[in-house]
């Protein structure tokens, strides 16, 4: 993967964080990005140990931050081979009748438009170079929608559609596209969800093995070093405790 580049956003934490470790012990350049300036100036020096490493701050769900950023790489790492679309979080978990407006909009604007933007910005050079590869972390929540989860589920089941119409639309353009749909990892997402109520979060992960964030960053980086022709189109990833979104095996 030696002289590849990968574009990630949300590597600041979690699934992020891990994807761009195990990319750079693979000697893949990175675009690490996020909005926590010290926490991806903290990674850019230990990755830049192991492989080339820029930063990008900024927000996904802001699109002229995401062109001007995206538009000042350095000439290095200007081409883009692999973008892994990660960036995301749930906000909030309540009925519809009693769920915060700015909760829906801060999923919908992050979860979905900031894919959108990235995307838009990053693609037309792999189209024009007839060759990429773009990853979606999507969830089991856009898979099946669960109490209290309506709008969070709502943004992930755009992302599987939005990967899906992907594939279609990059296909002639020898574009791999996949999509990752996890269950419960144990990352700061439950923190971000109940607003710093880390008692709360804690639950979430109580009483059973949930996937760790290197889990999913290992399966994503078997996905990108598949043979060329090789697309993995989707793949669901659970705890072994978990059978579904809400079926969980806890002690
Ligand atoms: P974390 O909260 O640990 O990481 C989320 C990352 O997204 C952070 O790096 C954060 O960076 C970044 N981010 C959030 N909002 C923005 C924004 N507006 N602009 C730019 N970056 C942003 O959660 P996970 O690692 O768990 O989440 C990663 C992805 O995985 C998300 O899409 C999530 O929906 C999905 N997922 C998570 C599951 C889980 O159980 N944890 C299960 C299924 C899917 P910063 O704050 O620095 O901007
Ligand atoms: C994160 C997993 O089940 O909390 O997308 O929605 S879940």
């Amino acid at each position: 993967m030696k002289s590849k580049t990968a574009f990630i956003t949300g590597a600041t934490s979690g699934i992020g964080k891990a994807t761009a470790e195990i990319f750079a012990k693979n000697s893949i350049n990175l675009v690490l990005c996020g909005r926590r300036k010290e926490r991806l100036l903290k990674l850019k020096t230990e990755l830049s140990k192991l492989t080339n490493v820029t930063t990008l701050q900024f927000d996904v769900s802001n699109k002229l931050e995401v062109f001007n950023a995206i538009k000042s790489l350095p000439k290095a790492f200007q081409k883009i081979d692999i973008l892994i679309n990660n960036a995301g979080n749930a906000h909030g978990l309540s009925t519809i009748q009693e769920g915060s407006i700015e909760d829906w909009d801060a999923m919908i604007d992050i979860n979905v438009k900031g894919l959108l933007y990235v995307s838009k910005a990053i693609l037309p050079q792999m189209v024009e170079r007839n060759d990429g590869f773009v990853v979606n972390i999507g969830s089991i929540a856009g898979k099946e929608v669960y109490p209290n989860g309506n709008v969070y589920c709502a943004s992930k089941y755009a992302v599987n559609a939005l990967n899906k119409a992907m594939r279609i639309d990059l296909n002639k353009h020898n574009i791999r596209v996949s999509a990752i749909h996890p269950g419960a990892v144990e990352t700061e997402f439950s923190e971000v969800r109940f607003k710093g109520n880390s008692e709360k979060a804690k639950n979430v992960y109580k009483g059973f093995k949930a996937l760790q964030a290197e889990d999913i960053a290992d399966i994503i980086n078997f996905v990108v070093t598949r043979p060329p022709h090789v697309n993995i189109e989707d793949l669901i990833v659970y705890p072994t405790a978990q059978a579904s979104a809400t079926i969980l095996n806890r002690e």
